[in-house]
């Protein structure tokens, strides 16, 4: 489905089994050492999500190769390269020029009380599409436009298993995680919250 111009949702992307490969994941890429940790913002604030990066480790409003603790950033798995791929072939119907690019993931985790501000992605150098994967509980998720973070903007649901795209002009779109609708995690996945990835390609070199 494509919500907006280079917005495009594919439900239910992720079947049962890679769900379940991608938390057990996830809980290793969450350990420490650069493991999963609380981000405060240059204002004071705090953000509720918990965030790790793989490839390179996100701060705001940059990209490091080390994390907080001073350890090395965890690799780039190769196999998120190819699920990267696999989505954009899933959503274009072909891989794009840039699509070899990703080299890096997002991983947020929100307990029951978490959210995400209205903010647009703006520390990549490359334009090539964010792909989000959703797992756990189910999120509000809230797609606004290019221009500010308030109306007009479009809430839907992101459920365990969906994969969303953004890219062309939606790309820069204003978006968050209003809330989280705790306990709607499919219980044969076991996890208690929700895990987000992000796939980017920062298009920056190392
Ligand atoms: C639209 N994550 O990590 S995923 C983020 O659910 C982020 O954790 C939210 O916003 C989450 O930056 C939303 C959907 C998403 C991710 C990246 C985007 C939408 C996007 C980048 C550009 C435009
Ligand atoms: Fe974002």
């Amino acid at each position: 489905t494509e919500v907006a111009p280079g917005a495009v949702l594919l439900p239910d992307w992720l079947d049962e089994q890679r769900q379940r490969e991608l938390v057990a994941a996830c809980r290793e890429w969450a350990r420490p050492p650069a493991g999963m940790r609380t981000v405060r913002t240059p204002g004071g604030g705090v953000m509720s999500a918990k965030v790790v990066g793989l490839g390179w480790q996100w701060r705001p409003y940059y990209f490091s190769k080390t994390a907080d603790d001073g350890s090395p950033v965890k690799p780039f798995p190769p196999e998120l390269g190819e699920l990267a791929r696999r989505a954009t072939e899933d959503v274009f119907g072909r891989v794009p020029d840039d699509g070899l690019e990703y080299d890096m993931a997002l991983l947020n985790f929100y307990d029951a009380k978490a959210h995400m501000g209205m903010h647009q992605d703006k520390d990549e150098l490359s334009k090539a599409p964010v792909i989000s994967l959703s797992l756990g509980d189910t999120c509000v998720f809230r797609f606004g436009n290019t221009e500010s973070r308030s109306r007009p903007y479009t809430d839907l649901e992101l459920h365990s298993g969906d994969l969303f795209v953004f890219g062309g002009p939606s790309r820069l779109a204003f978006h968050g995680v209003p809330r989280i609708l705790p306990g709607t995690a499919p219980a044969w996945l076991g996890l208690t919250g929700r895990l987000n990835l992000t796939l980017r390609a920062t298009g920056l070199t190392p």
